[in-house]
């Protein structure tokens, strides 16, 4: 059964490079990439983007290049192959390094990323800064999570949700979703890995709630949408640690496992983070208008979540979400059965439709992993087909980089 995901985002308002975004695909053959939530990393903190790639033998860093192309295996761990382990990826001590917190089998460990710049100006990671031997894969969830049994990873968030320049995480287990703030020597705690249970709430379980990342009230600090069975409920982070409930509902946005996705993005530009979200009536915009309330925008009724017997609920669209133009205003990339389609954000509300279009790169067929891989503002995209993985850049969308052995399904960008 397949299952309508979060997908943690906010802009680059916050965390310099660091974008987030999902990757758009959706296919019952590729379960564990369809589901991806990917949060984008610049590792070594030279402003160029960069992956975590996960493969059959095991996981693997390129730093971007600003050519295209990449630096390949600064890391690598074969005991880390796909489907053995999930990935979040945030700044956590707050040194302009992405760092990650990889979940496997033994637990939870935060790998800080190392860099010129960065606190350890080695390279590759530091591993086990923070480690959590009971947080095992499948038990947690980090809202970066690609869960390897699918339907037992919603839940969780990556966010600065006290507006310290540190991320912090949501993290969801059976016991509920606990905020832990990140530490480092320029966060409100100097210290190492996490401040624990900042906030708490023991009835948003691990498959009860998903939680939605932005700056909704473009106060500096990250928000949350949770959405659970009786509807979407926005949440303001504040500096102290917490949040402010219930800033803005809609009870017509229930998530009752399925059946709601959320593609939050500034889509016009204004500072606020805007969110798409698709129902099982069509998916509409929701502009935020100040104070942490939203009005909508735009709304396409062909881009709908469905139910069957068979297979439960599943999706007719993907989005994907960058500033492909570089224009500082938030686009998507929208994919159907009937191919990709660039639609360009209007700082009006709404879309420029159809400003590049690949009837090839059609629902189920390929995955989008998009960074600024090349580090010029304009977001680039791993595009991953059977025929292999393309760099494409941004604007443009001119093959910079290929490598024909990562087809789809074979491996998963963090
Ligand atoms: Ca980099
Ligand atoms: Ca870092
Ligand atoms: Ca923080
Ligand atoms: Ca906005």
């Amino acid at each position: 059964m397949n299952k309508a995901r979060s997908i943690a985002t906010f802009s680059a308002v916050f965390l310099g490079a660091l974008v987030y975004g999902p990757v758009a695909s959706a296919s019952n053959s590729n379960p564990v990439d369809v589901n991806a939530i990917r949060l984008e990393g610049d590792f070594n903190g030279d402003g160029l983007g960069d992956l975590i790639i996960t493969t059959g033998s095991g996981s693997y860093e390129y730093t971007g290049l600003s050519t295209g192309g990449f630096t390949p295996n600064v890391w690598f761990n074969t005991d880390l192959p796909k489907n053995s382990v999930s990935y979040a990826v945030g700044d956590f001590n707050g040194d302009k390094c992405s760092d990650l917190i990889i979940t496997t089998g033994y637990g939870s460990f935060e790998y800080t990323g190392n860099g010129p710049t960065c606190n350890n100006t080695g390279t590759g990671f530091t591993a086990n800064v923070w480690s959590r031997p009971d947080l095992t894969l499948n038990n947690v969830a980090y809202g970066g999570n690609v869960g390897v049994n699918d339907g037992f990873s919603e839940g969780g968030a990556v966010g600065d949700f006290n507006g310290d320049g540190c991320s912090d995480l949501i993290i969801t287990t059976a016991q509920g979703s606990f905020e832990y703030t990140g530490n480092g020597p320029t966060c409100n705690n100097t210290g190492t890995g996490f401040t624990a249970n900042v906030w708490s709430r023991t009835d948003l379980t691990l498959g009860n709630a998903i939680f939605t990342v932005g700056d909704y009230n473009a106060d500096g600090v990250s928000d949350v949408l949770i959405s659970t069975a009786s509807g979407t409920y926005e949440y303001a982070g504040q500096k102290a640690g917490g949040f402010q409930a219930n800033v803005w509902t809609d009870t017509s946005l229930p998530w009752i496992g399925a059946g709601l996705g959320f593609w939050p993005a500034d889509y016009n530009g204004d500072g606020a983070t805007d969110f798409l979200v698709m129902t099982s009536s069509g998916t509409s915009e929701f502009v935020a208008a100040g104070g942490g309330g939203f009005n909508v925008a735009w709304t396409d009724s062909s881009l709908y979540y469905y139910n069957t017997i068979d297979a439960g609920w599943n999706w007719n669209a993907a989005f994907c979400q960058g500033d492909f133009n570089g224009d500082d205003i938030a686009d998507v990339l929208i994919t159907t059965s009937q191919g990709t389609f660039l639609y360009e954000g209007n700082s009006a509300g709404g879309f420029y439709a159809n400003q590049w279009t690949n009837a090839s790169m059609s629902l189920g067929n390929v995955n989008f992993a998009p960074n600024d891989f090349l580090g010029n503002g304009l977001t680039d995209i791993m595009v991953t087909t059977a025929a292999g993985s393309s760099e494409y850049e941004g604007g443009f969308f001119t093959i910079v980089w290929q490598d024909a052995a990562l087809t789809l399904g074979s491996v998963s960008y963090y």
